[in-house]
């Protein structure tokens, strides 16, 4: 459950993982929410902070978990009836001049009340890490949002700056489709898959010398087509893949951009077309995540992570399941996210 993503965050709507939930105001004194509409650029603008970033240089292991903590910000209301097709995340100074990405070591956006596809927990909706570039879909696909429809935005800071950052704020750019476009957009969910996912526990895992082959099996509540997919390695990770567990076909599969050291730079991407060429899920049906990692070192790596995200065309939106409040997995993460865990709790997720 500590979905710690350090290193090469992926891609796209969805995939980001858990940290630890703090109230913001315990990393920055008088940090503020605001939330504009700018109906002009179809643009919704959410402004975080000031904050007061530490440096990370220096700090001890029980000061740098503090410092891995996820910020969680209040809750708020989506104000309009509309599909979002990107986004774009700065980090400005406080006269609005931009600073590093770097700052992040990543970000997101939790939906409250719509269930993830794979998981009976809440959506992550978008999100990104440090090496990610914005996200901004084609206007032919969309993701449906609803007034009232409860967000939250999480960070967790990396100042590598050498010294403490102060009046730091995010700016998060939510762009969506007019709501009289024609055609109308096709409507796409995110979503994430985790070769180590339990329910309110951790799910990095241990790499051996000479590499593994972890697997995930799961299935889905309703049927669609990948739109979009990537994944998320740690160092000498290799490949992620969807395999259908009864035939081993083959569905997809990403692979890891690597340094000669094992850093893993980026994960490939796989984009299908919106009209029926990306491979197509049956709800129910059983499905193999395959994460594969490398390592020729002579140590036993830990802390490692194996994600597959993306974007999911169902055939029938209105099938999407409700979130079921009382599932106690949706409990323990909703948990997650209000009160956070104790640090010494924590996977050390530091590459
Ligand atoms: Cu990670």
């Amino acid at each position: 459950m500590s979905r710690f993503i350090c290193c090469t965050l992926v891609l796209a709507f969805g995939l980001v993982g858990n940290g630890v939930a703090q109230d913001p105001t315990a990393a920055g004194v008088g940090a503020s929410f605001h939330m504009t509409v700018d109906s002009a650029a179809r643009e919704v603008v959410i402004t975080v902070g000031p904050y007061h970033v530490p440096s990370d240089s220096g700090m001890d292991d029980m000061k740098m978990d503090m410092s891995m903590a996820d910020v969680l910000s209040p809750r708020f209301a989506w104000p309009m009836d509309t599909w979002i097709r990107g986004y774009q995340l700065t980090v400005e100074d406080s006269a609005g001049r931009p600073l590093s990405r770097r700052l992040l070591h990543h970000y997101g956006v939790l939906e409250f009340d719509r269930r993830e596809l794979a998981y009976p927990v809440i959506q992550h909706l978008l999100g990104g890490g440090a090496e990610t570039g914005d996200v901004v879909l084609p206007r032919t696909v969309g993701i449906p949002l609803a007034t009232g429809d409860r967000l939250a935005m999480y960070f967790m800071w990396h100042n590598a700056a050498g010294r403490d950052l102060d009046g730091v704020y995010l700016r998060l750019r939510i762009f969506w489709i007019a709501g009289n476009q024609l055609p109308r957009p096709t409507l796409v969910q995110p979503f994430w898959l985790d070769v180590n996912w339990h329910a309110g526990e951790r799910d990095d895992f241990a790499v051996p010398p000479g590499g593994c082959v972890r697997m995930y099996a799961f299935d889905l509540p309703v049927s669609g087509r990948l739109l979009a997919a990537s994944g998320h390695l740690h160092e000498y990770g290799s490949s992620v893949r969807l395999e259908d567990a009864e035939t081993g076909d083959l569905i997809v599969r990403v692979e890891a951009v690597r340094e000669p050291d094992g850093t893993v730079h980026n994960v490939s991407r796989k984009l299908f077309g919106i009209f029926g060429e990306g491979p197509h899920l049956e709800a129910h049906h059983r499905y193999l995540m395959v994460v594969t990692y490398d390592n020729p070192t002579r140590d036993t790596l830990s802390g490692m992570m194996g994600l597959m995200g993306g974007l999911f065309v169902p055939d029938d939106i209105t099938a999407w399941p409700v979130l079921d409040r009382s599932d106690p997995r949706y409990l323990v993460d909703l948990r997650w996210w209000e009160q956070g865990i104790p640090p010494e709790t924590i996977a050390r997720g530091r590459p």
